[in-house]
């Protein structure tokens, strides 16, 4: 059996991670670009790249999306079925202090894949671009396909040129190009500085007294949170249709980052009491202030709130998430319980 070819930038992050793992399971044979780094940077996949049945079916390459010549070699080398544009700076608050950058990575980094496929008149290779809620911005929820993007943030503002870009060369060129609008989505394995992980590791580490207090920023917010694993299945749904076309991916369901420590904490039997206001807000627990507001974790810009529509999705991918809010907090904090048990 010939297996289909899949090519993924940004493979050792939390939804490359995630996606090998599903279509190594579907048979695909899978190529992930990392990036030469100082250190190792590939804890993510490191099981997946040692397993002895998974060796011809996984392979690593170094290249970067903000390198033209290496996007259109890679490309040229691997001649993929598909490719999935996970590579990013996707920090929205580090976004403010490195707009150029993100603009080159998020912004240009799609183009210069989209490009390459076009150079290379690599028709038949289909394309998904990440793109994300945070481009509806201070657009009213429920936010859907139709909804205005009004960025708000240097990193919102690259995405939607990649989302642009995207529409462009599918209707120019026709191009099998995909823009997924995934709303924010967590796992045991997202970067420590998101705040459920952020949220779910101190509050677990104050439980285990491992740390005394945990620094925020805004906790009124509001986002919708969803499960990695069921999200990245989207992506592929998305490639598999005959036409292509650009989905909206969310819960439905939003809280704010409040309720989230509050659900959190319920979880792990903590009772926390909340006093004061602003940036003078603190969590008390068994009386001791164990969460304080840190001024440095505020945006100069906040996207409010964010609960998308997923209607398009359920109808045209059959797409439905499998695991509920309280299932994503369960399987965060049981993985970072093992953390703390074997560090
Ligand atoms: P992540 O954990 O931050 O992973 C980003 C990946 O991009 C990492 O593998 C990173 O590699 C790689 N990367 C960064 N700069 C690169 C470059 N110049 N060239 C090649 N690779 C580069 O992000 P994620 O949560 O998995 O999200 C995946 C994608 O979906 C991102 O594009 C993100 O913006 C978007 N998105 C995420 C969410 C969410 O809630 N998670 C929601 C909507 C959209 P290094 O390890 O070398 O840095
Ligand atoms: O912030 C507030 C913060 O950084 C969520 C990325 O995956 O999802 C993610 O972007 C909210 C914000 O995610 C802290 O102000 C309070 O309102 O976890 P976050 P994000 O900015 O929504 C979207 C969809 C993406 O596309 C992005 O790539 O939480 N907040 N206190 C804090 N946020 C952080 N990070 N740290 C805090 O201490």
């Amino acid at each position: 059996m010939i297996k289909k070819i899949a090519l993924i930038f940004g493979i050792n992050g939390q939804d490359g991670s995630y996606l090998l793992r599903f279509l190594i399971k579907k048979k695909y044979k899978v190529f992930g670009v990392i990036r030469r780094s100082s250190n190792f940077n590939t804890q993510r996949i490191d099981d997946v790249y040692n397993d002895s049945k998974a060796k011809n079916s996984f392979k690593l390459l170094y290249g970067d999306v903000t390198d033209s010549l290496s996007v259109v070699q890679i490309i040229q080398k691997i001649k993929p079925d598909e490719i999935y544009n996970l590579a990013a700076q996707s920090h929205v608050k580090v976004s403010f202090e490195v707009p150029e950058y993100t603009a080159q990575v998020d912004g240009l980094g799609a183009l210069r894949i989209l490009e390459a496929i076009k150079l290379l008149n690599f028709k038949k290779t289909k394309f998904y671009q990440a793109g994300t809620s945070e481009m509806f911005g201070k657009s009213l929820p429920p936010q859907n396909e139709l909804t205005n993007f009004q960025p708000q943030s240097p990193y919102a503002a690259a995405k939607l040129y990649a989302h642009w870009i995207t529409v462009c060369y599918r209707e120019s060129y026709k191009l099998f190009a995909c823009n997924g609008i995934l709303f924010n989505h967590e796992s045991p394995l997202r970067g420590g500085t998101f705040v459920t992980k952020k949220i779910i590791s101190g509050l677990c580490k104050i439980k285990y007294k491992k740390q005394n207090v945990l620094y925020l920023g805004n906790l009124y917010s509001r986002r919708d949170w969803g499960y990695a694993k069921d999200y990245v299945e989207s992506m592929w749904k998305m490639l598999q249709k005959n036409k292509p076309d650009d989905y909206v991916i969310c819960s439905g369901k939003s809280y704010s980052v409040k309720e989230f420590i509050n659900m959190v904490a319920k979880e792990l039997k903590m009772n926390i009491i909340w006093k004061g206001k602003g940036l003078k807000e603190v969590g008390f627990f068994n009386k001791k202030p164990i969460i304080k507001i840190d001024k440095k974790y505020f945006r100069p810009l906040e996207v409010n709130h964010l609960r998308g529509n997923a209607m398009k999705a359920r109808k045209i991918l059959k797409w439905n998430p499998k695991n509920s809010i309280k299932n994503l907090i369960k399987k965060m904090i049981n993985f970072e319980k093992n953390e703390i048990q074997n560090s």
